[in-house]
């Protein structure tokens, strides 16, 4: 029988779906194990090569630990609501819930091909109402609790309005947006409706005016990274800033829990500095300047250089702070609001990244220098940031490069405080050096000076040390119709939680995808939009990531109707024990996900504080595009080396009609109308080669390489395998199938390692010999560790040595090939399951146990022994190693060299340290 690829892994499959036998259930016999997978987005063009690599690590890691006695739950599913299925409803009208299935499906198909062992039973779509019951649950816990400063954590709503009913909002240390303060009578003198826009300045999900960026021809919000220079990326259609009533997650009152939580993890120390970035920690202190008018506007600015106070020569504003307009003088009224204006094309992304160049106006107001009285100009510019810190700065040109450049530009006055630098040509901004022309700093270094001071500033009651943090609540909502409804009524335009019973609140079906007439999202077309009793209801939907913040809790017990997860399955399967994913997740999902967790924790639905232990960042894999050179103005192509001597340009072509980099002619005629005429300019080989270039794996570069391809010419056993041996886990590397034969060659000589040369089974039952239980304990160690470590393409090339050495030895000992066939089942787990039948086991092979290696076996046969003569290496001699010190003396003595050595003359002594050395005294 021959090895047939095809065959077996379709009957393994079937059988492990018939036998079910990668469906677990709590089972407190067993120690858990949680192996997870980023869910993916089923987009129309389904898998291509890249996408399963990190499935197939994580794969072998589950069926790894599986072997080793664990619980292993390894689940699947899809993060199904998306922008690209709603894009594509409205330009055809197919509404997206199909496109959505269809995706799914055909993602299934090809990840079924691949012989993953997930429990499908456990899958979970986030499109689905049952599933997104839970998102719109957890959102309405967020919206009834608060997050108390004091004890770090979440508190139920109730709470702080028994609070503010005895003491009002002055003794509370919430985490919450400014506002007022109010007393206990006010409080309780207080309309509903005031009550309830308190409340939203404290609750965990609320609705705020906040910045976005604003896409009218899309009719959306849109993320930072869906803008660039002003325009949507998906599009091309102009995007402004503007003020909108918004959804937004209190994600910035966890800051420092996410930050803690970071060192009891084991995440790579890269993805761990990403976050820490993401969430941006500074010290520094609140300072108030007052503004000279008669209004006695207090200017508060947010520095992490209290040091430099007396080098601060201007004030800058952020063109959206709310001081704008009550404090330009009116000569400047026009220049102001003009300025106003062209900001409001930028993203504060483009804001951020300009560094050379610098706009700005004068308002033609003064603040006071605190320290010294001296009037400050105060202007605007689009280099402060509306949303960090106070949205104002003090400006010392002297020490900061964006102050400087703005200075230079706009001749005002540089001061130099901190000693180091040479401000006629540039700013010094190294946190380093001594205080000058400061004060009472003078002579302090800058350390000294920061806490100097901070002392003064706080003792003068100028201000206040403040801890400040880069991450911002994150912007909730979507006026899109293809995610999860918001689970909210308004009432008298406040919001109200629908009751829990009444979810899940299904997305209603509306006749298009678009906004209404009057501007309102999609959801504005549905009919009767609205409760029982007659209130609105939301019409945003949540953003991409809704779905995601909690999924790995849903596959803990993704039927239950009561919970998001029961209280006994959070129990017993905890937290993520792997996680394996793309790095373009570390600040979005990796920061939400976190920050749900951590909600949850509070209020008592999971037991662990962070939900993923281990993460792992599977590399990309590339694609490597083929070229065509077409002779320009002709339909004439030149074969690469020949291309030289013409005017040519480079064309992609299908790396499917390529082989090796000759190119397939007729193929390529076929490939594109165009070319059904093409005439070649062929190499004295008679071929056309193909140019080639590593670039990202995409459809518009015809570089994409379908797994399905592979597995119809390989299997997929090779594919995984293949996977594999590409390289480290972790890099990016190009997928390049040149090393693909020899893969699959090795498991046809696994194969006939069980077969005899009549293609017959031969397996024999006579006791291993000691070479061959070498060769077996020796790859057994190796790949154990290996999967430890994640280092898959190693063990793949274990694999191939062991496998040649077997071979070499003619080896079909029952005993070593059982061995053999355990340890490769995780990364080959049809072939094995089929040869661990064959040889008479009881399927499946993932019942099995991992063997344990017998260090007796791998002990070196021989010892190589550097021999010196009075302390001076001379020579090497290979001996036994299991010699004892007479034994390996009497040997060395006898050696050739060693007696040319010693002349006749014998050796005053000889140490011997076995397993090392040889010292010979002459
Ligand atoms: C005076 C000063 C002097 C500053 C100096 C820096 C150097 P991080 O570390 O990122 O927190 N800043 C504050 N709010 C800003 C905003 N909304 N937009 C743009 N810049 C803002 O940086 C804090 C520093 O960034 C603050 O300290 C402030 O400039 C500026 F030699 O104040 B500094």
């Amino acid at each position: 029988m021959d090895y047939n690829f095809g065959e077996i892994e379709k009957r393994w499959q079937k059988f492990w779906t018939e036998k079910k036998t990668f469906q677990v259930i709590v089972d407190h016999s067993r120690p858990k194990y949680y192996v997870l997978d980023m869910f993916p987005y089923p987009s129309g063009a389904g898998l291509h090569v890249g996408h399963p690599l990190g499935y197939i690590a994580s794969d072998i890691y589950a069926r790894y630990k599986r072997l080793n006695g664990f619980n292993v739950l390894h689940p699947m599913g899809y993060d199904a609501f998306g922008l690209p299925a709603e894009q594509y409803a409205i330009q055809t009208g197919q509404h997206p819930a199909i496109t959505t299935n269809n995706n799914i499906e055909r993602y299934r198909s090809q990840l079924d091909k691949i012989g993953f062992s997930y429990d499908w039973s456990r899958e979970i779509k986030t499109c689905d109402p049952d599933y997104y019951k839970w998102t719109q649950w957890v959102f309405i816990q967020l919206f009834n609790h608060w997050f108390s400063n004091k004890t770090q954590k979440a508190e139920p709503i109730e709470n702080l309005i028994r609070e503010f009913s005895t003491n009002g909002n002055q003794k509370i240390n919430a985490a919450c947006n400014p506002h007022e303060p109010f007393s206990a009578h006010e409080w309780n003198n207080m309309s509903e409706k005031q009550q309830q826009e308190i409340l939203l300045h404290y609750r965990l999900a609320y609705l705020a005016d906040t910045m976005v960026n604003w896409c009218p021809a899309l009719g959306t919000v849109l993320a930072n990274d869906e803008v660039k220079d002003g325009f949507s990326v998906r599009g091309g259609h102009p995007v402004v800033q503007k003020v909108m009533r918004q959804w937004l997650l209190r994600v910035s009152a966890y800051t420092q829990r996410l930050l803690e939580g970071l060192d009891t993890i084991n995440w790579t120390d890269s993805l761990k500095e990403i976050q820490r970035n993401w969430i941006g920690r500074s010290e520094g202190a609140l300072m108030n300047f007052e503004i000279l008018s008669d209004k006695n506007h207090i200017l508060k600015v947010f520095t992490t250089r209290p040091d430099t106070i007396f080098g601060c020569t201007f004030m800058v504003l952020a063109p959206e702070h709310e001081l704008v307009n009550e404090i330009t003088s009116e000569e400047f009224k026009k220049d102001v609001q003009k300025y106003i204006e062209q900001t409001k094309k930028r993203t504060e992304r483009e804001r951020m990244a300009e560094t050379k160049k610098v706009s700005g106006q004068f308002t033609g107001a003064f603040a006071f220098h605190p320290f010294t009285g001296k009037p400050l100009p105060v202007w605007i510019s689009d280099y402060v940031l509306a949303g960090y810190g106070t949205g104002a700065i003090m400006a010392v040109p002297a020490h900061d490069s964006r102050d400087y450049i703005f200075a230079k530009t706009f001749e005002l006055l540089i001061i130099e405080v901190v000693s180091g630098g040479n401000i006629e040509v540039e700013s010094y901004d190294a946190k380093e050096g001594i205080l000058i022309n400061s004060d009472f700093l003078n002579g302090m270094n800058v350390p000294d000076a920061i806490a100097h001071a901070n002392n003064e500033i706080e003792k003068r009651g100028i201000g206040v040390r403040k801890i400040n943090f880069r991450m911002r609540d994150a912007i909730f909502s979507r006026q899109r119709y293809w995610g999860e409804p918001f689970p909210v009524y308004f009432k008298d335009g406040m919001p109200y939680m629908l009751p829990e019973d009444k979810l899940p609140l299904h997305l209603p079906e509306v006749d298009a995808y678009l906004p209404t007439e009057k501007g309102e999202p999609p959801l504005g077309r549905a009919k009767n939009w609205k409760t029982d009793d007659g209130y609105p209801l939301e019409m945003s939907t949540m953003p991409g990531f809704a779905g995601s913040s909690a999924y790995y809790l849903r596959y803990m017990d993704p039927r239950n109707d009561k919970a998001l997860v029961s209280k006994e399955a959070n129990k017993y399967w905890q937290d993520v024990d792997l996680y394996i994913g793309g790095t373009e997740h570390a600040t979005g999902h990796l920061i939400y996900s976190r920050f749900w967790n951590k909600f949850l924790f509070d209020i008592g639905v999971v037991c662990k504080d962070e939900p993923f232990k281990k993460l792992i960042n599977q590399g990309m894999i590339q694609g490597r595009s083929n070229f065509v050179y077409r002779i320009k103005k002709s339909n004439k192509f030149v074969s690469l080396n020949l291309k030289d001597k013409y005017d040519t340009s480079a064309i992609h072509v299908d790396v499917n009609i390529v082989h090796n980099d000759v190119l397939d002619i007729k193929a390529f005629k076929q490939w594109n109308p165009e070319y059904k005429n093409a005439e070649f300019i062929l190499e004295p080989d008679g071929k056309y080669h193909c140019g080639w270039a590593i670039e990202k794996m995409s459809k518009s570069l015809y570089n994409v390489v379908n797994p399905d391809d592979i597995i119809e010419k390989y299997g997929a056993d090779t594919l995984r395998m293949y996977e594999m041996f590409l390289g480290p886990l972790e890099q990016s590397k190009p997928w390049d199938t040149n090393g693909i034969e020899g893969v699959y060659k090795f498991y046809r000589k696994l194969w006939k390692l069980f077969h005899n040369s009549q293609n017959q089974l031969d397996i024999s039952d006579e006791e291993p010999v000691l070479k061959e239980l070498k060769i077996i304990h020796k790859t057994i160690k190796k790949i154990g560790e290996d999967i430890e470590n994640f280092s898959f393409n190693t063990s793949v090339s274990a694999f191939m040595i062991c496998v040649n050495e077997l071979s070499l030895l003619k080896c079909n000992k029952r005993k070593i090939l059982n061995d053999l066939i355990i340890i490769l089942s995780p990364f080959a787990p049809h072939i094995a399951e089929e040869l661990w039948e064959l040889s008479g086991n009881q399927p499946s092979v993932s019942n099995a146990v991992f063997p344990k290696y017998n260090p007796q076996y791998l002990v070196e046969d021989m010892v190589e022994y550097p021999v010196s003569f009075n302390g001076k290496m001379r020579l090497k001699i290979k001996l036994k190693a299991d010699l004892t010190p007479a034994e390996i003396e009497s040997e060395v003595l006898k050696d050739e060299g060693v007696v040319k050595f010693l002349k006749d003359g014998a050796p005053k002594k000889v140490i011997v340290v076995p397993g090392k050395i040889v010292n010979i005294v002459i």
